[in-house]
């Protein structure tokens, strides 16, 4: 079996995603998921200019081998746009492997080791009542974990919290880069009473998580942690930025609230002194931005000696390709946590056709060969590209800040 032809497509129903699509001389072709909020098209000429032209001919049953050729191969190790890259092709090769074995692509990585996928989506607010009614509603939706946000009183909505960069938009809805506010002074007091008053709300048989989104120092995260420890968080998410892995230990230190990082790493040598050392509980890496299913099936084993679990990063900003991929890997490893999934609108459902299926807060993956998720090229083509940017974070005084 010889690989013909690799398409790769950018499209924008509702959003943007990256789209490869590899042919062989049989017939039988994958698709891959390649997408990097903000910097789509650098994703494009990667693959289109620099891996298309090298894998002509190759056999894409080498998944192993291919990734290793891209990966050692570039001399360029790791990062966003190489690891996408890669990732979009490997998608796309563990589809064809499974459409070519006859067999779901969980399959192929070890069988079953669940029966249901447990995910968590989000409920963002202007103020805590706002959220309290949002997760209340969720709860009634069916899902058993639950994400919270708010916004800061006397600050504009930011990012997760409000209709102006929801992400029930995206995320990413202004072709201009949308500058907001961030004082953490402000924000530190508001979230032990929006876990409390959630508490009172709905309980303690469901999971309540929260995202700092990298926006504190490792003292302040320490500091949060311990303030949430009597609600209980399933976790608090990306409290640090994360590129000081030892920024870590002073959480850890303090506090036995579990932590999760891990949605912006795209290696194993991202995660290595978070895990070795036990400093975390759940990583984060997804599909799209970590080397595809080949890419974190290594980190997963690897977290899963140092009893970490897995936590698939899942905004509607990576495609339905890669939620498919994710969801195989979920159903097939021991170690997996929880899911995370804000779903998709109808445009992008009509372009991603899928064949996993969501229903009251669980996954499960189709039963169908491959990794269940088809692309239509005609119809893709009436949604073009469109600039667009995330929203960048200031403090009061003006100065940039982590987002
Ligand atoms: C999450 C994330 C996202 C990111 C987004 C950036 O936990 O889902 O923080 O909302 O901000 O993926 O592109
Ligand atoms: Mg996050």
């Amino acid at each position: 079996m010889k690989i013909t032809d690799i398409k790769v497509i950018v499209c924008s129903p509702g959003r943007n995603f990256t789209t490869v699509k590899i042919m062989t001389d049989e017939g039988v072709y994958g698709i891959g998921d390649g997408t990097v909020n903000g910097r789509e098209l650098s994703v494009v000429s990667y693959i289109q200019d620099h891996i298309a032209p090298t894998l002509i001919g190759k056999d894409p049953l080498r998944t192993e081998d291919i990734w290793q050729f891209l990966y050692k191969g570039a001399y360029w190790r790791r990062g966003p746009i190489t690891m996408a890259a890669i990732a979009a092709i490997d998608v796309a090769l563990w589809d064809i492997k499974a459409k070519v074995a006859g067999m779901p692509l969980y399959q192929l990585l070890g069988g079953k080791s669940r029966d249901k996928v447990m995910v968590y989506k989000h409920v963002g607010g202007i103020d805590i009542p706002e959220v309290v009614d949002g997760v209340q509603k969720m709860r009634e939706q069916g899902l058993d974990a639950i994400r919270a946000q708010v916004s800061i009183p006397g600050l504009p909505p930011i990012y997760g919290t409000g209709p102006s960069t929801d992400q029930a938009a995206g995320g990413m809805i202004k072709p201009v880069v949308a500058e907001e506010v961030w004082a953490t002074h402000k924000y530190m007091p508001l979230v032990p009473r929006l876990f409390e008053a959630l508490r009172d709300a709905v309980g303690w048989d469901v999971h309540l998580l929260h995202d700092v989104h990298h926006r504190l120092t490792p003292i302040e995260a320490a500091r949060l942690g311990k303030d949430l420890e009597p609600y209980r968080l399933f976790w608090l998410e990306d409290a640090v930025p994360a590129e000081l892995q030892e920024g870590f230990r002073i959480i850890r230190q303090h506090t036995t609230q579990p932590l999760a990082v891990g949605e912006i790493f795209n290696s194993v040598y991202d995660t290595t002194t978070l895990i070795q050392e036990q400093l975390i509980d759940y990583i984060r890496v997804t599909a799209v931005h970590a080397g595809g299913v080949t890419g974190i099936k290594k980190i997963f084993d690897f977290a899963s000696i140092y009893h970490v679990k897995s936590a698939c990063h899942g905004p509607m900003d990576m495609s339905p390709i890669c939620m498919g991929a994710n969801v195989h890997v979920d159903t097939a490893i021991n170690n997996f946590g929880i899911q995370e999934f804000t779903g998709y609108t109808k445009e992008t459902y009509d372009v991603f056709k899928c064949d996993w299926r969501y229903d009251r807060g669980y996954l499960y993956p189709n039963e169908t060969p491959g990794h269940g998720t088809d692309f239509d090229e005609e119809l893709a083509a009436r949604y073009p590209y469109q600039a667009a940017y995330l929203p960048v974070a200031r403090l009061e005084d003006g100065s940039m800040t982590s987002w």
